[in-house]
This record gives structure tokens, sequence and C-alpha cells, in this order.
């Protein structure tokens, strides 16, 4: 098994924030808060978060908050819940959580909460589980998980659960492992667990392991480095995660590296991009593969970032 390219990866994260013309920083202009959630996670997983300019990197972020209280994934385009739980995501990595107006953001995050305990994901009304899941890992960690009806959230999220064990996007929606991953992170965090078949979808959840080691999203799809996380995550907090091969699952991830060039592709032999990159690593991280920080299953963020929140440990590291 091929070793981790640490120091490759870090050079190669670092190296995107600086390009402005490639086609990378092009694709990723509009939702470049979320890139930066991805890359920054990746860098601190790797210990060297120290390498980033810690208050440029904080300006930019509130310079992305609107009047309404959300983010948007760059500066001057609309808000939504997608970079609003990526700029608390960034500020809580860089312990900068004081600077944010939580009252504000967290009336944003309520006011897209529809009757039926739903969440749109912006003014425009689309639903959809992802929007359920940032809503509540981002009012946890703000402490504001009063703000909206919780109850209801978990009523619609247990109403877009299949025969299968899984869960989609609305209520009927075919079970993905990304889907899943918001329902039973959402689920975890509001303490509803007890609403998961953990034997069925655990079973569901193991099938995603093809004969490389992979891990793909749904039945007769191809494997995928992000299923690593999207799958892996939900596999630990349902307490199954002994029912896939782990050895397997990290060598496939380690064959997707470009060691001479840094960067982690979605399989062998295609183009990194920062995405897979950052699910490759956590995807390490929660298989306890050699030196990496251990990663929070629920929050997607290093367990001391999480423990600093909840624990109010201020860490020296
Ligand atoms: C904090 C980690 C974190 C996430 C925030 C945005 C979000 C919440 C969750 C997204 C969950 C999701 C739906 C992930 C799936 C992404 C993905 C790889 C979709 C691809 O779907 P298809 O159908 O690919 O194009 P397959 O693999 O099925 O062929
Ligand atoms: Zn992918």
């Amino acid at each position: 098994m091929g070793e981790l390219a640490a120091e490759k990866h870090v050079q190669y994260i670092i190296s995107i924030e600086k390009k402005k013309d490639t086609f990378e920083a092009v694709v990723m202009e509009h939702l470049r808060m979320s890139g930066a959630y991805w890359g920054l996670t990746t860098l601190d997983l790797l210990g060297k978060l120290g390498a980033v300019d810690k208050d440029e990197i904080v300006s930019w972020v509130m310079q992305c908050q609107h009047e309404s209280g959300g983010f948007a994934g760059n500066i001057g385009h609309d808000p939504h819940m997608l970079y609003t739980l990526s700029a608390v995501q960034v500020l809580a990595l860089l312990d900068k959580l004081d600077v944010l107006d939580v009252d504000k953001i967290s009336s944003y995050i309520a006011g897209l909460q529809n009757q039926d305990g739903s969440f749109a994901g912006d003014i425009w009304g689309e639903i959809d589980t992802r929007f359920s899941y940032i809503a509540i890992s981002c009012l946890s960690l703000l402490h504001r998980l009063d703000k909206i009806n919780v109850e209801m959230a978990v009523e619609y999220i247990v109403s877009c659960k299949n025969l299968d064990g899984g869960f989609g996007c609305t209520p009927g929606g075919e079970s993905h492992a990304g889907q899943i991953f918001c329902c039973v992170g959402a689920l975890a965090i509001a303490g509803s667990l007890h609403h998961v078949d953990k034997d069925l979808l655990g079973w569901w959840l193991c099938e995603r392991q093809v004969k490389s080691g992979g891990l793909n999203g749904r039945p007769e799809k191809l494997p995928d480095v992000c299923y690593s996380w999207w799958v892996l995550s939900s596999l630990i907090l349902i307490d199954r995660v002994h029912w896939i091969d782990k050895d397997k699952l990290a060598k496939f991830i380690l064959d997707c590296q470009d060691k001479e060039n840094g960067g982690i592709s979605d399989r062998p032999d295609d183009a990194v991009d920062v995405f897979h990159t950052y699910f490759g690593v956590a995807g390490l991280s929660l298989l306890e593969y050699a030196d990496i920080k251990p990663i929070d299953p629920a929050y997607a963020l290093p367990v001391d970032v999480v423990n600093r929140i909840f624990l109010n440990k201020k860490d020296s590291a």
C-alpha cells in the first residue's frame, strides 16, 4: 500500500488558494466558501493550519455575509444555506466564531424552515434533506438549536426514510449515500438516532464497498473517494463500521493520490480536485490512518475543534 503524500497535499491546497486564473479557480469562483472549508479542514487534519493568514480569511468570509444574515459562496453572490454552514465551519476551524452576529445568522436559518419541518436552501425554496442537516449542524455549532422546531425537523427527515433503511432528498426520493450522511448526521446531532434501523441501513451502506475496496453512492454505480466520507461517517454514527474492509478502503483512497503534484481524485488516474482531496483525507482520518487528526463524523470538523465549541476548551495547538 502506498503512503499518504501529506506534504504534497498541503502544497497542493496552498497553491490553489493562490492561483486565480486556472480552470479550477474559475469553476470554484461561485462556491469558494465551500472550497475554503474543504481546503482548510484538510490543512487542519494534516496539522498545517498555521500555514494560512487567518485574519485575511476572516475578513473575506465576513465580506460574503448579507443583510439577511446568510453567507454567499463569494463576494457579490447570493446567500445560501450551503455557504452559510461553510462560513461557520471556516470560522470554527480558525477559532473565530466570536466575530459572528449569532442571532442574525440563526434568524436567517430559522426563516428557511417550513411548516412541515423541512428546510429550503435559500429564498428560491428548493427543499432537500441536505438543508435539514445544514440547519441543524449550523445552529448546533452556534448553540442556537432552540431557534427552530427540532421535533418537526426530525419528523420531516424521518418522512424521507425508505424501505431499504436509507434516506433521500425528499419523501419518496431514492436512497443515496450523500443524503444518508445528511439525515443520519442531523439525527445524531438532534439526539434522534433511534429513528434509524441500524442493521438495515448498515447492510445497505456496507454493500457500497466494491471489489477495488472503494465505496459507491448507490447500487450499480462507480466507486468514488468522496463516498469514503458520506458512507463511512454514516457507518460510524450507527456503529457498523466494522462491516466494511477498512484496509481495502484505505488502499483505494491512497491509490487516488497524485503523488507528484499532490491532491486526491475521485478514482485512480482521474484529475485531482480540492473536494476529493478533502474527502480522501477525511476518510483516512475516519479510518484512523497514520498521523491524521481525528474528524467528527457528524459535524465534519476536527474533533478538537468540536470539543473547543462544546466543552469550551481553548486548546494551545
Ligand atoms: C459538511 C460534509 C458536509 C456537508 C454539508 C452539502 C452537504 C452538507 C451534503 C451533500 C450531500 C450529498 C448529496 C452528497 C453527494 C454528492 C455527490 C457525489 C453526488 C453525485 O451524485 P451522482 O448521482 O453520482 O452524480 P453517483 O455517484 O451516484 O454516480
Ligand atoms: Zn465524488
